[in-house]
């Protein structure tokens, strides 16, 4: 009877030991969870996703990437995915800045700590460890602090390709300019998400060129891959761009090659979003594992550009 006692504990010590903690605690690693908006949605988005990936190629570290394609409802099943999985951490890039309060509490039931990336979210602070980003709202008030010293005694009337609409870089950057045409009297001719893409911003902007004509001296695009998409519309119709002249094409992220156009007078205002987030990140896991938490919120470092004062040395310094 008591041989069968001591085999009985013995066996549940076993059980614990291998089953207890999360699946590093099995294989050395630190297993991290990275849900991604769409990692091919945009030049941004994969130099975003490549930082991440360089960052964690670490012997400590198990990096594990699911691509939501940029639908919410699948990025809520990822990360309850990685609940499953008992990863060490989870890190999100998200989709919409609504509906996370449920996969978070899961995640918090689960013990696993949440590193919000990029996106901010609605849920409330408590609910996620730790923020690291770019301020889209003020990303948008520096390029329209630039659209009301350039149509400084006229009217703008702007044309917005909006992101894809519920992300908060889209909330953002959109408020900002709604705040900025609500302020200075402009005309907003018309509004559309491009959903970050050229494609779709190309075919909007055709349409508004037919719609509006030379009405349009403004294009704020949400990003560089639609302020492209806008660009080629308007040269396919023959109508001067960027300069003093030019209809003025305001942008952000701040691409190599977008920086490159603002340097040749294409585009008029580039207003960086930083997408290098990932050794930030890897950073905010090492000191969590010396059980050093991270401040909620920490901004990265970002800056703008425009076409009359960009050098090339400033373009040779960027890393993307
Ligand atoms: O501006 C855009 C990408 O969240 C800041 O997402 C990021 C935005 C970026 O699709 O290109």
């Amino acid at each position: 009877m008591l041989v069968l006692a001591i085999l009985l504990l013995l066996f549940v010590a076993i059980e614990l030991f291998f089953d207890s903690g999360s699946e590093s605690s099995r294989n050395g690693l630190i297993t991290v969870g990275f849900s991604q908006c769409k990692a091919d949605e945009s030049d941004w988005r994969m130099h975003n996703t490549r930082s991440m990936s360089t960052a964690f190629n670490h012997p400590n570290y198990r990096l594990i990437i699911a691509d939501s394609n940029n639908d919410a409802a699948k990025q809520m099943a990822d990360v309850q995915g990685f609940i499953n999985q008992k990863v060490d951490y989870i890190v999100i890039a998200a989709v919409n800045e609504t509906g996370w309060e449920t996969v978070l509490r899961n995640a918090q039931a689960a013990k696993i700590p949440v590193i919000l990336m990029d996106r901010t979210i609605t849920a409330p602070e408590s609910l996620y460890t730790a923020w690291f980003g770019g301020s889209f709202k003020e990303e948008g008030n520096t390029a329209v602090a630039w659209m009301e010293k350039h149509f400084a005694g006229r009217t703008a009337s702007v044309v917005h390709l909006q992101g894809q609409l519920g992300a908060s870089a889209q909330v953002g950057r959109s408020e900002a300019l709604m705040e900025g045409i609500s302020r200075n009297k402009w005309n907003l001719l018309a509004q559309q998400s491009g959903d970050w893409g050229t494609d779709q911003a190309r075919s909007i902007m055709t349409s508004w060129i037919r719609q509006f004509g030379i009405r349009i001296n403004c294009v704020y695009a949400e990003n560089d891959n639609m302020a492209l998409g806008a660009i080629r519309a308007l040269q396919e119709a023959g109508i001067k761009v960027g300069g003093s002249e030019g209809v003025a094409i305001v942008t952000f992220d701040a691409n190599r090659w977008s920086l490159e156009m603002t340097r040749d007078g294409i585009i008029n205002a580039n207003v960086e979003c930083n997408p290098l987030l990932g050794s930030g990140v890897f950073e905010i896991i090492q000191n969590m594992e010396k059980g050093i938490m991270p401040p909620k919120r920490s901004l990265a470092f970002e800056e703008a550009f425009f076409w009359d004062t960009i050098t090339q040395a400033m373009i040779d310094r960027r890393a993307y």
